[in-house]
């Protein structure tokens, strides 16, 4: 299977599998099923459109370490849950304010700030959940899928995701730090791209060696991804991008671009593709398609 097939295969996985877990329903209050309202709010940004970098980055570690599909596709669909959540969430007027997001408009524009808040909620929660019940189903696997989530929790949470959007908020307006912009990148965004690649691991039971490329892997395409995102705010297509462009300055955030200029952070970016890529030697051409992946990642206009 050629790399564009293997991607589609993965896209269309994911795409079928959150429609299977969060169902339209159909009333508003019914012991045991999403309010209606609730439900739709929850669907309209997941299902969304979206790259599904995270989800992919699960299931397609998890094949290359020989887990069955099927049995990660309730963590890849959490992962895109929570970042779903954390798009939803940063979207709102107490923080980033925006009005668009993947092409139209905001959770909260549509729905309101409060019931906004609630479908981000809903999707973290209901993230936790459907991993929970997923490893109930593998008691084989049991410790491997507990380890997994336990490695989504703290890469999302207060030491994680949530970490980094905090010392984010904390830093708007101050004097450019390298130290404070290094690790709200490594938490906001890192973190969330190293998670699918760790779960995997634990779900597949790797070596220590395994994890330590991945886990450097996703560190490397991590920072990357967020520097591309930056040069994106100043030199990217606000169409294309499906968000506004120009807001970083406008909102006096600290970027890779502020601090090196535009030409230096393109090259940090290139040197961190390059270390992401010599990461995946140890897996011989089994990375094949994390390779071309990121390749194509690095690629990406929009
Ligand atoms: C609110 C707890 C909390 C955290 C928010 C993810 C995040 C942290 C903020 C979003 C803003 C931002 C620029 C984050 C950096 C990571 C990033 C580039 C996110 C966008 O991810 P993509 O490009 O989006 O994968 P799609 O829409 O393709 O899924």
């Amino acid at each position: 299977m050629n790399y564009e097939e293997q991607n589609a295969r993965y896209v269309k996985r994911v795409e079928d599998g959150l429609r299977a877990m969060l169902p339209q329903t159909e009333s508003e209050f019914e012991t045991g099923r999403i309010p209606k309202g609730l439900a739709e709010s929850m669907r309209y940004s997941l299902l969304a459109g979206g790259k599904r970098v995270r989800p992919v980055l699960l299931l397609a570690a998890a094949d290359m370490l020989g887990v069955d599909c099927e049995e990660a596709l309730a963590p890849a669909c959490a992962l895109e849950m929570i970042h779903t959540y954390s798009l939803i969430h940063d979207d709102l007027p107490g923080m980033d304010d925006d009005d668009t997001r993947r092409g139209r408009p905001t959770n909260h524009k549509v729905y309101g700030v409060g019931p906004a808040t609630l479908a981000g909620d809903g999707l973290l929660n209901f993230a936790f959940e459907c991993m929970l019940q997923n490893a109930l189903r593998y008691p084989a696997h049991l410790e491997g899928h507990v380890r997994a989530i336990a490695e989504v929790a703290s890469r999302a949470g207060v030491t994680g995701m949530i970490a980094g959007q905090s010392i984010d908020l904390l830093y708007e307006n101050r004097q450019t730090d390298e130290n404070a912009l290094s690790y709200i990148h490594e938490h906001k965004t890192a973190d969330l791209l190293t998670a699918p690649l760790l779960a995997a691991c634990w779900i597949a039971g790797a070596t220590d060696q395994q994890m330590q490329a991945l886990s450097s892997f996703g560190h490397s395409i991590g920072i990357a991804f967020q520097i591309q995102d930056d040069l994106f705010d100043i030199e990217g297509d606000a169409a294309a991008l499906g968000k506004a462009t120009g807001m970083d300055a406008a909102r006096g955030k600290m970027t890779w671009p502020a601090l090196y200029g535009a030409a230096g952070a393109h090259k940090m970016e290139e040197a961190l593709w390059n270390q992401a890529l010599s990461a995946l030697d140890c897996f011989g051409d089994r990375a094949g398609y994390l390779r071309e992946f990121t390749v194509r990642l690095r690629a990406r206009r929009a």
